[in-house]
């Protein structure tokens, strides 16, 4: 799935130098970064850091100018590809517990970006380093949706707490909470519709959802394949509702890569996991130095 970003980069590097001006490849660059998935403001950033990087340098061999713009490449990936601050959820669940209290963990995203069935694999990680949770249906918006959740929830061995349809999805949500501090579950895993940001009420449920559970952790679900259009999603969910924390699914589809730039760009928060597929183990921790070295591996 890296190898089109990566060639990317290659091309940036190699074919430039020899053919052309440097700003005439940065625009090159811009254009490919676009055609593989990252983000318009995010390839913008890029390249506006690389001219600044070469700002008052003088430029003299083209040896060393390889050097100098593969070097500025790599420092201005892993600016974006640095958070804030990391987050070790499997830490974060043990101070919790040792409180006493459950770790919640609130889930949104688009419709169909793959919620449901990250929810699953969520859990299905969490119980293979022997911490408990508990599902809160909170999708009480879609039909088939709450049916969904229980499937993949029996799959993996985790229990659905669930009202009916049209029911309060923070009510849900805050009964499952009380269910997990009743029996001493470890985490409370909030599933929730898919919703447009442009969806007024929905967005305004959101933050109703999160103001009721106060969760430990926001997790923004974007989809790979959204191309452009994830960095829009991004910006909104955190505009509306906050995000602690991202993670990228469907990055076995065929997808470029760019996503994961433009994301971690947009909310300068981790990525925690990636989906690779649509089994629960389908699920891996998001590596920055793994992600760079597959797509600066320029050769
Ligand atoms: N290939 C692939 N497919 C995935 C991955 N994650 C989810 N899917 C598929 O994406 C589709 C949507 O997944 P859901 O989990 O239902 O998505 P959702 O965000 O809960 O959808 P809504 O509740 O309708 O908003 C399903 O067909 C999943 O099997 C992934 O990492 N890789
Ligand atoms: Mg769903």
């Amino acid at each position: 799935m890296l190898e089109k970003l990566k060639n990317v980069f290659s091309t940036f590097v190699k074919k430039s130098l020899t053919e052309k001006k440097i700003d005439e490849a940065i625009n090159d660059l811009r254009i490919l970064l676009i055609s593989n998935d990252v983000a318009i403001d995010t390839a913008d950033e890029i390249c506006k850091s690389i001219i600044e990087s070469f700002k008052g340098q003088q430029i003299t061999r083209l040896t060393s100018t390889k050097k100098m713009l593969f070097d500025t490449l790599k420092e201005v990936m892993i600016e974006i590809l640095t958070p804030e601050k990391e987050i070790d959820i499997i830490k974060e669940i043990k101070t919790k517990k040792s409180l006493g209290l459950p770790y919640v963990f609130v889930f949104f995203g688009i419709n169909g970006t793959g919620k449901t069935t990250t929810i699953a694999k969520v859990a299905n990680f969490l119980k293979e380093s022997n911490i408990s949770s508990v599902a809160a249906a909170s999708d009480t918006f879609r039909a088939g949706a709450i049916e969904q959740l229980t499937k993949h929830m029996n799959n993996v061995g985790i229990n659905v707490i669930k009202h009916g349809y049209k029911s309060d999805p923070a009510s849900v949500a805050y009964d499952a909470i009380e269910h997990a501090k009743a029996k001493e579950i470890d985490v409370v895993l909030v599933d929730t519709s898919g919703r447009q940001t442009t969806n007024r009420n929905l967005m305004l449920e959101m933050q109703k959802i999160c103001r009721v559970t106060n969760p430990d952790l926001k997790i923004f679900i974007g989809d790979s394949l959204a191309g452009n259009d994830v960095l829009y999603q991004a910006r909104e969910f955190d505009r509306h509702v906050g995000i602690d924390a991202n993670i990228l699914t469907k990055l076995d589809a065929d997808a470029k890569g760019g996503a994961a730039l433009s994301i971690s760009f947009e909310t300068k928060k981790p990525i925690l996991f990636i989906g690779t597929g649509i089994g629960y183990d389908d699920l891996e921790p998001f590596d920055r130095d793994i992600f760079l070295s597959n797509i600066l591996d320029i050769n």
